[in-house]
């Protein structure tokens, strides 16, 4: 049977011992929704969860990671207000040093944009404990996110087990129209597809529309499939694909990878490039989407280029063509994060950055920054357009500020006029895009790229420091500082529970609204005790002072659709956990929220009837009758309300997922043997 891309690499990877439920004579899709195992070929984490990822490895107690590549990133706090951030730095290097990754310095870049550029290849599997890793799939990767235990568990070795996702194609025709970036293609598909969307499902985008573009534009749409909530994104490795690994100096990494003719998919999407125009997420999901047509006109006061969606040489090229000699407005704020050194440096080589400088942007660290609220925040009440992926209310720093998601076009356009302006209706030269669209610096079309040095740059891997060789590594000290605490252990399982409501949430709740991030929080990412005291703050500022107050006995918090969405920070379960949620009930779940609930011994449920939502309010009390049964049955929650009325919810947890909520989370399971 003609299989798709993303089925073709996952069947490379299956460990079938790890997955009797599946059929595997060959041909035989996997069904969708069965709970598959994957060898991962390598792992990437970033600082602000690689603390608790690395905690968890060093107790799995093996000497060296297993994954063909590993790579732990310094990207999200280095803001260094106080001595927590370079402890963590300091620990991650040591930890690196000592079980043998690669450790990419603070300064080097954003994860994804470095992974891109320096590690990923096509073909393989990256399980990143970032939500963002899809971006991999740019150049054919399954790059999937996770919590950090799921990580750590595969740097050990393990599979990674999840669903098997439905697959999405997705077919791109035409050519983009200038002044439309590949930001708009994601927006479109967010549109039409909604931040539940891809749930439970892959998209694989293919098409002469898909083949027309770059890798660093195939990689903002695969960035972003995060936001539909879909376990990734995938485009073929194709001509493009191996210019731009030759232009970083890793031709030798390139295979082909495509689906085979005829390849049937579980739904069909086309766009037709050449249709679309500028649009933009507006406040306060990345699902809200207007056309800038629409907003044309509308005051701004703050812009900013940057993070692991739009932050490649592509897009500051982008934004240079459009701001050239002329300046920001007046009333704009304008500020420039590149997504990697390599790529400041190679838009320094190229003149671009002098253009940028010259039109008044502030340039910002290679860093997620304002992305994650560190620094930049907006104005009160700021209208500020970020070619970000995320704008949940007040993850920019600024409570009342409205964010909206733009590409680095309709960015650097609002820049310059200081209101929302479609760039296709300003005059301007794009060099790259009349010399055949960015095609790759080797392709020598855009001499400006095409230079020595701007390869020299791309090449350069300075800020990487190369795994040390096994017997050296024996002898490095781990770094630990004051704030670094152990993870702490789960509550015990428990066959049945009594649980009040200590809080109910609506529709879409974030992993921000979960766990803010933030300048003030984030250095507390290596300490649950102290971060814990921040959980669910942006729904409900008494719920610590009430878990306090209730001793921090057991509860259960009950909540809307998409619970969960957005980052794949474990400090969302793990804080709940440590203030005593045993169970969270809702309408539906984001994925890689709800693994993490069920790696902290937390039970996910989904109302059967999602009417019964109404029937709870806070403070209700909640019988979970022999969770037991269910759990070892597969058979649904029975829960009762108040001691009246009996619920029914979906009991949809896998087999494996059952032994690990039933030994206490994955740290326990796996201590007991469990794989
Ligand atoms: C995000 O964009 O929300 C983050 C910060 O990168 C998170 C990871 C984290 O919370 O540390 C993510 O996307 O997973
Ligand atoms: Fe960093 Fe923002 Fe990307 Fe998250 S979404 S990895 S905070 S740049």
């Amino acid at each position: 049977m003609a299989l798709t891309l993303a089925e073709k690499i996952i069947q490379e990877h299956i460990v079938p011992e790890a997955c009797p439920n599946i059929d595997f004579r060959k041909g035989n899709p996997i069904p969708r929704g069965e709970d598959i195992a994957l060898k991962i070929d390598q792992t990437l984490t970033q600082d602000a969860t690689g603390t608790m990822a690395y905690l968890q490895f060093e107790t799995i107690g093996i000497p060296r990671v297993k994954t063909e590549l590993s790579v732990s990133y310094i990207d999200h706090n280095t803001l260094q207000t106080d001595f927590k951030n370079m402890d963590d730095h300091r620990y991650l290097q040591s930890v690196a040093a000592k079980y043998g990754l690669y450790f990419s310095r603070p300064g080097n870049g954003i994860c994804h944009q470095v992974h891109l550029e320096c590690f990923g290849k096509p073909g393989k599997t990256l399980l990143g404990s970032d939500s963002h890793t899809p971006t991999g799939g740019g150049i054919g990767m399954i790059a999937i996110g996770a919590g950090g235990l799921d990580v750590a568990v595969a740097m050990g070795g393990g599979a990674f087990h999840t669903p098997m996702p439905k697959i999405f194609g997705v077919k791109l025709t035409g050519k983009l129209r200038k002044g439309v970036g590949a930001k708009d293609i994601i927006l479109e598909v967010l549109r039409r597809e909604t931040v539940k969307g891809g749930t439970g499902a892959i998209y694989e985008y293919f098409g002469d529309g898909a083949a027309s573009l770059t890798v660093p534009q195939r990689a903002t749409i695969t960035n972003m499939g995060a936001e539909l909530g879909a376990t990734c994104s995938i485009f073929p490795s194709d001509e493009k694909t191996k210019k731009f690994l030759e232009s970083m100096g890793r031709g030798g990494d390139w295979t082909r990878q495509e689906a085979d003719e005829g390849a049937q998919y579980d739904k069909l999407i086309e766009i037709d490039l050449g249709s679309l125009h500028a649009l933009a997420a507006c406040p306060h999901n990345p699902d809200v989407i207007d056309s800038v047509k629409n907003l044309a006109g509308k005051k701004v006061t703050q812009v900013v280029i940057g993070s692991c969606t739009n932050s490649s040489l592509d897009d500051l090229e982008s934004v240079a063509a459009i701001v050239k000699g002329k300046h920001i407005a007046p009333g704009v704020e304008a500020g420039i994060a590149p997504g990697s050194r390599t790529t400041l440096l190679m838009a320094s080589k190229a003149g671009i950055l002098g253009d940028l400088i010259e039109a008044g942007f502030r340039i910002l660290e290679s860093a997620c920054g304002p992305c994650i609220g560190q620094g930049f925040a907006p104005n009160s009440e700021g209208v500020t357009l970020r070619t970000f992926n995320r704008n949940f209310k007040g993850r920019s720093g600024t409570a009342d500020a409205n964010v909206y998601l733009v590409s680095p076009e309709t960015a650097a356009a609002a820049a310059v006029t200081g209101v929302f302006t479609e760039a296709e209706t300003m005059e301007y030269d794009d060099p790259a895009y009349a010399t055949g669209f960015r095609v790759s610096m080797l392709d020598g079309e855009d001499a400006r790229l095409s230079s020595a040095d701007v390869l020299k740059a791309a090449q350069d891997r300075g800020m990487v420091i190369a795994p040390l060789d096994a017997d050296k590594a024996k002898d490095v000290e781990i770094l630990r500082g004051p704030n670094i605490k152990p993870c702490p252990p789960c509550r015990e399982y428990k066959p049945s529970l009594s649980l009040p409501v200590r809080l109910k949430a609506a529709d879409n709740v974030s992993t921000d609204d979960i766990m803010p991030a933030g300048a003030k929080v984030l250095p507390l990412r290596s300490n649950i005790p102290e971060i814990s005291k921040f959980t669910l703050t942006r729904l409900d500022e008494t719920f610590y002072k009430r878990s306090e107050e209730a001793s921090f006995a057991d509860c259960c918090v009950v909540g809307g659709e998409n619970y969960g969405q957005g980052s794949s920070r474990e400090h969302a379960a793990l804080g709940p956990m440590y203030l005593g949620v045993r169970a969270v009930i809702t309408k539906s779940f984001a994925r890689i929220h709800k693994a993490n609930l069920i790696n902290y011994g937390i039970i996910p449920m989904t109302f059967k009837n999602p009417a019964d939502y109404d029937k709870i309010a806070q403070g209700d009390t909640l019988e979970l009758v022999d969770i037991d049964s269910s759990l070892k049955n597969g058979t649904p929650f029975r829960v009762v309300i108040n001691g009246k009325t009996e619920i029914e919810c979906v009991n949809d947890i896998a087999a494996r997922s059952a032994s690990i909520l039933m030994a206490g989370g994955l740290a326990a399971y796996t201590r007991k043997g469990g794989n």
